[in-house]
């Protein structure tokens, strides 16, 4: 039977398994509905049902389209009280919840786009300044997130929440992309994260998609690093 919530994504992009880590910490079920936006047909049926083509987006059974991850996740835990909550009930644990689901969307998940994407562009193609700033920033939320972990388990300390979730993806990718093994504390949460068994299931999708993307391409992404 279909189930009422629809989630369309792809196992690889970080924004999908921000919001596949939250689905699966709450154990909140939905109708998985893939899209590959590196294939024109993919991207051209993707955009007649949201014209912004970003994933991931949820839909419900009455009409209602939900995009954008953090507002995806605000709406799965104020609807469903199962598993963990993941925007805390204290205002300002929440204010500082949002703040750094923020930090990490903007300032870490960017510029990781940023350098990853570039990789796979021909030679002639890359945009080598704009790496170079993507790798500043990174080194300056590093510091930032390597103080503020110093003694805490998660971003808010012993409440895992949103920031958490969106720390996860990117964190990941950055291993290889540019990586924070100089920034101790950063480096153990993220080996937290990878412990976490909804994030597992998130990285067990992701992997044959890996593969297949490896093996899709000419040149894999020189590392950046
Ligand atoms: N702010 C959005 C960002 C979503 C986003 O940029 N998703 C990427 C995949 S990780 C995407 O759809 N890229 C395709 C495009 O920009 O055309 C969110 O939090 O959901």
């Amino acid at each position: 039977m279909e189930k009422p919530l629809k989630l369309y994504y792809h196992p690889l992009s970080t924004y999908s398994q921000k919001t596949l880590f939250a689905l699966h910490e709450k154990g909140v079920s939905f109708t998985p509905e893939i899209v590959d936006l590196m294939n024109p047909e993919g991207r051209a049926a993707y955009v007649k049902v949201y014209p912004m083509g970003k994933i991931p987006l949820l839909t419900l059974e009455d009409g209602w389209a939900i995009p954008e991850s953090s507002i995806i996740i605000e709406y799965l835990d104020t609807h469903f009280d199962s598993g963990t909550r993941l925007i805390p009930e204290d205002k300002d644990l929440a204010r500082r919840c949002r703040f750094h689901d923020r930090q990490f969307d903007l300032y870490v998940n960017e510029p990781f786009t940023k350098i990853f994407f570039d990789g796979f562009r021909p030679e002639a193609e890359r945009d080598a300044k704009g790496v170079a700033q993507a790798k500043e920033r990174l080194d300056l939320m590093y510091t930032y997130f390597d103080k503020l972990l110093a003694g805490k388990t998660w971003v808010l300390g012993e409440t895992f929440s949103m920031a958490d979730c969106a720390a996860a993806p990117c964190l990941g990718y950055l291993r290889s992309a540019y990586p924070y093994t100089a920034y101790a504390n950063l480096e153990a949460y993220w080996g937290r994260l990878a412990e976490r068994p909804a994030f597992k299931k998130v990285l067990a999708e992701a992997e044959p998609h890996i593969a297949r993307l490896m093996s899709r391409t000419a040149s894999t992404p020189s590392n950046p690093a």
